[in-house]
């Protein structure tokens, strides 16, 4: 029993020590100034839901989402990003002719590509998508907060918290 202790106590100090000297030698193998990976692209491609229109709004119903190597001849209305001032890895809302602008009524997405629930931290807007209403919850449900133009930074309230958003060309309360 004890021996079994003593053994087994000499295996951690043993691996630990190989802890060490491998720490040693893999950091003098590393560059002095670590890389960050760059920013990934992604795409999320909606339509118009048939027959459903909340509010005079279009709801848009996700279609198709990819990303990396990305290109497309769609619309953008919105484009996430899970870091504040418009950095890191960032979500393009993309949706077809003939909703490509938001009129007063807008656009109404009732939700996201799940890994990208609860991320963002700031977005731009394009055509005419100018105001911008983001919920806490799916269905436009939850907490909600206005915003216009393109946001540096959401706001403690909403950072990491979006999962559904109302865009339109006009202000809008919450
Ligand atoms: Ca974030």
């Amino acid at each position: 029993m004890f021996s079994k202790s003593v053994g087994r106590f000499g295996a951690v100090v043993a691996a630990v020590t190989l802890l060490i000297v491998d720490g040693s030698v893999n950091a003098l193998a590393q560059p002095t100034v670590a890389q960050s990976a760059a920013p990934v692209e992604c795409v999320a491609k909606y339509e118009p839901a048939d027959g459903r229109s909340v509010g005079g709004a279009v709801v848009l119903v996700l279609k198709s989402y990819s990303c990396g190597d990305v290109t497309s001849q769609w619309w953008s209305s919105i484009k996430l990003f899970k870091d504040a001032n418009f950095s890191g890895d960032s979500l393009t809302l993309e949706i077809p002719a003939p909703y490509r602008s938001c009129d007063q009524d807008g656009m109404r997405i009732d939700s996201l590509p799940s890994e990208w629930d609860a991320v963002t931290s700031s977005f731009r807007v394009y055509n005419e998508c100018w105001h911008s209403r983001l919920y806490t919850e799916a269905l436009t449900a939850g907490d909600c907060r206005k915003y216009k133009d393109d946001v540096s930074y959401v706001g403690d309230f909403m950072n990491d918290k979006m999962m559904s958003v109302r865009l339109q060309s006009v202000e809008r309360a919450c």
